[in-house]
């Protein structure tokens, strides 16, 4: 086979912030990507944390995963590439999809453009997109935060997300507040919940329109005390009842523990996802707005089954630690059942340090 050309893997990276509707996006694309045009996809998941909900979410989806964790993709590019080399080998995907950290600020000068540049003959990469929470979109420039408006900055396409939530002036207000971010980019409105619009974005991520932007300079110190002042947790435990339970008053319970201690602005993201060989189930909240994911099987677990909690609160690592462990070991007093072998891990994320930064 020497000398013989292979034909080049289109990697999209898909960006956005905390709850914004990247992986529930991800594993819809992949899906309508297979089912409508008959294409092998694969998914790279990024976050902090040793077990990731996100990487379950898309492997119960079917879908072929890696996760790089512990840290950015941005300050583990060659893991990035490894991992993105892998997947091909493995599997022949005609598309990757990608995302990174929801706290990422420079994923395109140090993903999306290290990889165009220095892999042209690998991977064929499509414009940066960035995922956008339609419904807070309109306070985008006035909230206390930087790094959300940041990422707007960054995107060469943004994906509006959760219009089904929004009616038509709330839905234009939306998209006006984008384009006064980032007047460039291309701004495409969908709902993962209706399938509207992702349609779209699967023609575009098929489509040979190319990344093209160049990075802006910006010094991205300046949001590492906003990165640092949200704290990671993770854990995963043993779920063995003695009698049938309620998967979602089980996973509401997780999260109203976290919603009873933390104001909703703090509330970045809380994931819960429950798997058994007969059931999958995932809850999230963001803010002051909780979802039910249904994945697999029936709301109610009969046999012993994982339970994996990861959340992302502005608060310190020892409050998030001890509110979110009371939440799993507090479950036995309150359903049928037991709850053993927890693993956890808490701590504020290290600071990235981009390996592509310049012109600071
Ligand atoms: N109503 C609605 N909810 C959505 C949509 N997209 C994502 N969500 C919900 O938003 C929450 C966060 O989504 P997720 O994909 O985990 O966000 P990520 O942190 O950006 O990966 C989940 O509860 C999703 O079900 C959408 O288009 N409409
Ligand atoms: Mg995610």
């Amino acid at each position: 086979m020497a000398g013989r050309m292979t034909a080049r893997t289109r990697f999209a990276v898909i960006g956005g912030y905390l709850g914004a509707g990247k992986t529930t996006l991800l594993v819809g694309l992949a899906r309508y990507l297979k089912e409508k045009h008959g294409k092998n996809v694969a998914i790279i998941t990024n976050d902090q944390g040793h077990v990731l909900v996100d990487t379950k979410y898309a492997s119960e989806a079917g879908f072929d995963v890696r996760e790089v964790v512990g840290g950015c993709f941005c300050s583990t590019f060659p893991e990035f590439v490894k991992n993105a080399r892998s997947i091909v080998q493995a599997s022949r995907p005609d598309v990757i999809l990608a995302e990174p950290i929801g706290t990422s600020t420079n994923i395109l000068s140090s993903v999306v453009e290290p990889l165009r540049a220095q892999y042209p003959e690998e991977f064929d990469v499509a414009p940066f997109l960035v995922v956008v929470d339609a419904t807070r979109a309109a306070g985008l420039d006035r909230s206390k935060r930087l790094i959300p408006s940041h990422q707007v900055k960054e995107a060469e396409i943004v994906l509006l997300s959760k219009m089904d939530r929004l009616d038509a002036a709330g839905a234009e207000r939306a998209v006006q507040a984008v384009k006064a971010l980032a007047p460039d980019a291309k701004v495409m409105p969908y709902s993962a919940r209706s399938g509207q619009g992702v349609g779209d974005i699967a023609s575009l991520v098929l489509s040979a329109e190319r990344s093209v932007k160049m990075r802006q300079s910006e010094d991205h110190r300046r949001f590492a005390a906003e990165k640092s002042a949200m704290s990671w947790y993770s854990s995963t435990s043993r779920l063995v009842p003695s009698d049938r339970v309620d998967l979602y008053d089980l996973a509401a319970s997780v999260l109203r523990a976290a919603a009873d201690s933390f104001p909703p602005d703090d509330l970045a993201h809380v994931k819960v996802m429950i798997t058994s060989p007969k059931v999958g189930a995932k809850m999230s909240l963001v803010a002051d707005s909780v979802q039910t994911d249904g994945v697999r099987g029936s709301r109610y677990l009969g046999e012993e089954a994982r339970l994996v909690v990861n959340a992302r609160v502005m608060a310190t690592p020892k409050r998030l630690g001890e509110v979110m462990m009371a939440a799993v070991e507090s479950l036995p007093s309150r359903f049928t059942l037991a709850v053993d072998d927890m693993t956890e891990s808490c701590y504020s994320p290290r600071p990235e340090t981009p390996m592509f930064i310049s012109g600071l």
